[in-house]
């Protein structure tokens, strides 16, 4: 039973009875991503202090800048996750491929892989906006004591073990799912301990916050702008509220507590949309749902997409059931 004030730490030993025969070794892969959270977040909260910001002069597989904190944050979740010997493999989006590890011994029995965003909506860090860490959690499909497979990671996100994200906000926040529903817990940075704070989250079955980048507005499918549309009109408790910060982690973590609606369609500068499957949508879908709400591709389950590559895009429609399921009716009537 979740308590208030209850540390992660704690949580996590008493929740490992929820899986029969565990070995533990779900909760050792929880433990060292809040370990590595805490870091990132130590050198997130001071990045206006040091010349730690700015282009890295890297660009990751999607031809995007990197900045230095992506590149630290990524490192320190590898690093993080690789030392503890607790995964048979990772991918993160800011890697071209995805790393095996140890998978050559025989002896090396890990069941899980990891994906990971490591520090999700970087174009805000220069501006000390919040941004995210963003993990997804599949058992393997191939046996254990063989190298991992693509197969071990391109899974449909219905298969996944856990999911979860860390908003680095006016506070930072750890946000999880086993399946057993979503909890969040609160930094106490004095401390350095994460405290239950938020339990069993819930999305209000309806909202008045719609988050979309509108600058987008006229290459939007005809769907996504009638519904836009329908947001703006002035009945029934319309006209909702746009939000918009241009961090999924954050944008969707507001809507959650209070009710809205994420929209990231495609476009023509975005023909499959922009954010990714494996990294964003999957794991931040699984919460949703866990959370009494709804993501979708504007027709479809994001959780019931089969994967085809490792860096694949989805147009993306997240948050309160109800508004969801009127986004898709508009997405349906005008099919394109
Ligand atoms: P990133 O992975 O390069 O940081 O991009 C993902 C981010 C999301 O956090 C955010 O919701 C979206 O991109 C914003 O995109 P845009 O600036 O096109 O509105
Ligand atoms: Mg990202």
């Amino acid at each position: 039973m979740a308590k208030k004030n209850q540390t992660l730490g704690e949580f996590i030993i008493e929740n490992q009875n929820d899986f029969p025969y565990s070995s533990g070794e779900l909760s050792r892969l929880l433990n060292a991503i809040r370990l590595a959270a805490k870091v990132v977040n130590h050198e997130v909260n001071k990045a206006g202090l040091v010349d730690i910001t700015g282009a890295a002069g890297d660009t990751n597989i999607q031809g995007e800048d990197q900045q230095k904190l992506d590149v630290y944050a990524n490192d320190t979740f590898i690093q993080t996750i690789t030392d503890r010997n607790i995964v048979c493999g990772i991918a993160s989006e800011e890697e071209d491929d995805f790393i095996a590890i140890n998978s050559q011994d025989a002896n090396h029995q890990n069941k899980y892989v990891v994906l990971i965003d490591p520090l999700d909506g970087s174009s805000n860090i220069d501006v000390n906006v919040s941004v995210g860490t963003i993990f997804s959690i599949f058992r393997r499909v191939t046996p254990v004591g063989t190298p991992v497979q693509p197969k071990d990671f391109l899974q449909r996100g219905a298969q996944q073990v856990a999911a979860g994200y860390i908003v680095y906000g006016t506070s930072t926040m750890l946000v999880y799912t086993t399946g057993k529903g979503v909890n969040g817990f609160t930094l106490n940075p004095a401390l350095g301990s994460w405290y239950l704070s938020h339990p069993n989250i819930q999305f209000p079955e309806d909202g008045q916050i719609y988050s979309v980048n509108e600058g987008n507005y006229l290459d939007f499918p005809e769907g996504i702008k009638k519904y836009i549309k329908y947001c703006q009109a002035v009945e029934d408790n319309r006209p909702y509220t746009s939000r918009y910060i241009g961090s999924l982690v954050s944008d969707f973590h507001r809507n959650m507590i209070k009710g809205g609606i994420y929209l990231y369609p495609k476009s023509s500068t975005n023909p499959t949309g922009k954010l990714r499957l494996l990294y964003e949508c999957n794991p931040i879908a699984f919460i949703a749902e866990q959370a009494n709400g709804l993501a979708s591709d504007g027709y479809r389950r994001i959780l019931e997409i089969e994967p085809t590559a490792l860096h694949q895009r989805v147009p993306f429609v997240c948050g309160s059931k109800n508004m969801v399921a009127k986004a898709e009716e508009f997405m349906n009537a005008f099919q394109e």
